[in-house]
């Protein structure tokens, strides 16, 4: 049987902390979805087409990653596709306490240890990036700081194009 993880995020943009994350799942299952998970009601930076497009990018050397997108329940989208688990990045307590009550949540929901059951499965992230999220990245480039070396390069264009 094949274990599919869905690597969910709003990837606004994909940092070099996200790819350390699917790069890691991809070792851990057969197949890793990297999901774009957006809100209709909110624009973004980047849409979501765009998004899409910087993750394929970064993890074209990975050839079980794919890419995918989706709006609605997290839970819905992982029975869809198959997938018992979700894999998500810590950079520390303080993500912890936010995706504590979501995991929680997502198990419930899902009936708790029953057939369809989705685990969430936490990755402590690598130090280095402890401090790299989408939101500081976005700031620091549109007041024109150098994050290059946080983000992958497709990304690093997309914004210099985006920001100037
Ligand atoms: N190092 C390690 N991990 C990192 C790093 C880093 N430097 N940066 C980010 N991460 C992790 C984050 O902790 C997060 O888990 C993931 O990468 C994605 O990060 P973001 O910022 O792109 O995405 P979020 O946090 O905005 O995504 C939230 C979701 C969209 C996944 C969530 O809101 C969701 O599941 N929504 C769907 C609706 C739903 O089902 N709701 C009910 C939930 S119980």
């Amino acid at each position: 049987i094949m274990t599919i993880a869905v690597c969910p995020g709003s990837f606004d943009p994909v940092t070099l902390g996200h790819v350390d994350v699917f790069e890691r799942a991809a070792r851990l299952f057969d197949e890793v979805i990297a999901c774009v998970v957006y809100n209709p009601n909110k624009q973004g930076t980047f849409d979501v087409a765009q998004r899409r497009e910087l993750i394929s990018e970064s993890v074209a050397h990975l050839d079980n990653v794919r890419v995918d997108d989706f709006t609605g329940l997290l839970v819905d989208y992982c029975r869809e596709q198959g997938a018992k688990a979700v894999v998500k990045g810590l950079r520390g307590a303080t993500d912890y306490s936010y995706e504590e009550p979501m995991a929680h949540m997502n198990w419930e929901i899902t009936g708790a240890g029953s057939e369809h059951s989705v685990d969430t499965l936490f990755l402590s992230g690598q130090p280095g990036l402890s401090f790299v999220s989408s939101s500081l990245v976005r700031e620091v480039a549109k007041l024109g700081g150098e994050v290059g070396h946080l983000v992958p390069p497709a990304v690093a264009s997309a914004m210099a194009a985006k920001f100037g």
